[in-house]
């Protein structure tokens, strides 16, 4: 069955002063993906720790902090069927050295630690971030032209 659902997806700072923004939403637009939230924001210190807090205390942790504070992301929420297994694959493997051609971060980036892009995991995680960068009143509801041709 066909259902609907909501990713969180953040452009990191190297994204952003790569000029791959537009590249990169492009590539969601195309495949059918649903903007329904967009902004520019900066990351604060606690911001990030409270978003990575899952990997406090490994040795990553500070470098990860720094680049994520490095400049602004963009913040955004996309919706579609399976939007949050398709936006994982479409982002290809955490570590860019491993990632496939023809994924974002197989296309744009070398390194783990400059992987260009996030995206959720579940939509537990989906939730939870969404929440952390966006109030409800800022995710907004519409219709694309193409949406009766992206299902059966
Ligand atoms: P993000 O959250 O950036 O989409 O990454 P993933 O969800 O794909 O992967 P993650 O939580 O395992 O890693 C978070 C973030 O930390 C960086 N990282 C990770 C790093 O610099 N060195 C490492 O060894 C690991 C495991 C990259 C992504």
């Amino acid at each position: 069955m066909n259902v609907a659902e909501r990713t969180f997806v953040l452009l990191k700072p190297d994204a952003v002063q790569r000029g791959l923004i537009g590249e990169i939403v492009s590539r969601f637009e195309h495949r059918g993906l649903k903007v329904t939230a967009l902004k520019l924001v900066r990351v604060s210190r606690s911001l990030g720790e409270t978003y990575y807090a899952e990997h406090k205390g490994k040795a990553f942790f500070e470098p990860l902090m720094s680049y994520i504070a490095a400049g602004p992301v963009v913040a955004m929420v996309l919706e579609g069927d399976g939007a949050v297994a398709a936006v994982r694959k479409m982002m290809g493997k955490t570590n860019s050295a491993e990632a496939e051609p023809g994924t974002i971060r197989g296309d744009f980036a070398l390194t783990i630690g400059r992987n260009v892009i996030h995206g959720s995991d579940s939509g537990e995680s989906a939730k939870r971030e969404i929440s952390m960068f966006f109030k409800p009143d800022e995710i907004h509801a519409y219709t694309r032209i193409d949406e009766s041709w992206l299902r059966e």
